[in-house]
C-alpha cells in the first residue's frame, strides 16, 4: 500500500450483517492485499485500484456489536458506506434494515453517500434489487445519496461496477 496513495485515496466503510459475504467481497476485490488488522482493532482494510489513477481504501468493520465502539474512529472519514446484504436470505432482511438504520443515524455518516450491494445473486431464491430495496426501506433515506446493485461477491459477477459507481458517488457528493 504506497502511503502518497493511500492517502488520496477515499476511505470506504464495508458493513453488513455476518454471512453476507463481506469477506468474500474484499478477497476477490483486493488481490493480494487484504491485510488482518492487528486483534484490537480486529478489521480487514485493503486497497482497491479501480484504474490506474483511482483507488478506494476499503475498510470491512465487520457486523458485530462489540466492534461498534470502534467504528467511530473510522467514520469520522469515511467517505462512502457499502452496506452489504446477503439478497437470498429473507429471513433476516429485517435485521439488516434494523443494523442499517442505526449506522445511518451516526452523525459522522449524515452526509455519506450510501451503496447497498444485494449479494449473492446467483443463487436461485435471490430477491431482486427492488425487493431488497423495500425490505431496507431505502426510499425513506430522501435526502440520502443513494444506490443497489445486484452482485455475486463469491462469483465476483457485479463487484467492479458496483465500485465504480461508488466512486461516482463520492465524486458528486
Ligand atoms: P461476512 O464476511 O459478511 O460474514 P462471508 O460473510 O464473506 O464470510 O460469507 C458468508 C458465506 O456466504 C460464505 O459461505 C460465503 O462463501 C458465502 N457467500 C458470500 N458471497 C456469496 C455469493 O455471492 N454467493 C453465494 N452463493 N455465496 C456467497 P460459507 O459456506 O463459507 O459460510
Amino acid at each position: 500500500m504506497g502511503q502518497g496513495r493511500s492517502a488520496s485515496s477515499p476511505q470506504v466503510i464495508l458493513m453488513g450483517l455476518d454471512s453476507a459475504g463481506k469477506s468474500t467481497l474484499l478477497a476477490h476485490m483486493l488481490t493480494g492485499q487484504v491485510m488482518e488488522t492487528s486483534p484490537t482493532i480486529g478489521f480487514n482494510v485493503g486497497m482497491l485500484e479501480l484504474d490506474k489513477k483511482t483507488s478506494l481504501t476499503v475498510w470491512d468493520v465487520g457486523g458485530q456489536k462489540s466492534m461498534r465502539p470502534n467504528w467511530k474512529y473510522y467514520l469520522d472519514d469515511c467517505k462512502a458506506l457499502v452496506f452489504v446484504v446477503d439478497s437470498s436470505d429473507r429471513a433476516r432482511m429485517q435485521e439488516a434494515q434494523k443494523a442499517l438504520r442505526r449506522v445511518l443515524s451516526d452523525e459522522n455518516l449524515r452526509e455519506v453517500p450510501l451503496m447497498v450491494l444485494a449479494n449473492k445473486k446467483d443463487l436461485p431464491n435471490s430477491m431482486t434489487i427492488r425487493e431488497v430495496s423495500t425490505q431496507l426501506d431505502l426510499p425513506s433515506y430522501s435526502d440520502r445519496r443513494w444506490e443497489i446493485q445486484a452482485c455475486s461477491a463469491l462469483r465476483g459477477l457485479g463487484l467492479q461496477q458496483a465500485f465504480m459507481s461508488v466512486n461516482k458517488l463520492i465524486k458528486k457528493s
